[in-house]
């Protein structure tokens, strides 16, 4: 049976390409602006580790901490483990740099990863109960590789200046400014991934915003507002 679906998986891919995702332009247009504002700190027009030594000297200027303190060596190890994981998968070419070419390639992956991901789930629900093995339950969230799991935190401690697990709005608009962000745009995106206040920006809430900013093509959801944008033109 399971050959058989793997058969039909294979004709569907062939016909839809769907297992070969491509981004949109929408997606290469958040996916540019995230590379160029956050990640290319230098804007050479390429990823390597002094982007991520200057990532981590101005969060450490910005949040206080003295070198030899244990915050900045615990942020030390995270972009020094951030870059490795990002470069092993995203230097496609191993020139020790990421390129924007590269950075679309490396979302690509990821979709394709999800999207396998996704059609497998599907194909466990299908068991019947006494079919199902302990290793039948996958983390709905298992496609996401570890780099990405770590910069979502990182981005959201980033946002989240008081420490107290939760972005309020002007903690938003205050962290965004240090990127030249639109003071009026991020009130409005606040408003708009906070439901007008109603739904508290938690980790939970943030990383599932954050995944919908990296790999939705909806112009509708919430998830694109995460960066204080408010259309990608
Ligand atoms: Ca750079
Ligand atoms: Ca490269």
């Amino acid at each position: 049976m399971d050959t058989l679906l793997g058969f039909w998986d294979r004709i569907e891919d062939f016909f839809t390409g769907k297992s070969n995702p491509k981004l949109s332009e929408f997606q290469q247009k958040k996916l540019a602006h995230e590379f160029d504002l956050f990640f290319d700190l230098n804007k050479d027009g390429c990823l390597e580790w002094k982007d991520f030594e200057l990532a981590q000297k101005n969060i450490c200027q910005l949040s206080g901490w003295k070198e030899g303190t244990a915050k900045y060596k615990a942020v030390h190890e995270l972009f020094t483990s951030l870059w490795r994981n990002l470069q092993a998968t995203g230097d496609g070419d191993s020139d020790g740099a990421v390129s924007k070419q590269e950075w679309y390639s490396l979302w690509e992956s990821i979709m394709k990863a999800k999207y396998l991901h996704e059609r497998e789930m599907k194909r466990r629900e299908k068991k019947k109960p006494d079919e199902l093995e302990e290793l039948d339950v996958l983390p709905p969230d298992d496609f996401v590789p570890q780099w990405l799991h770590q910069y979502i935190e990182y981005k959201f401690n980033l946002y989240d200046r008081a420490g107290d697990s939760m972005i309020d709005e002007e903690e938003f608009e205050y962290t965004l400014s240090l990127f030249n962000i639109n003071s009026k745009d991020c009130r409005a995106a606040f408003k708009m991934m906070s439901q007008a206040g109603e739904r508290k920006i938690d980790r939970p809430y943030f990383r599932q915003l954050a995944l919908e900013f990296y790999l939705s093509d909806e112009a509708g959801d919430l998830g694109n507002f995460i960066n204080g944008v408010l259309l990608y033109d």
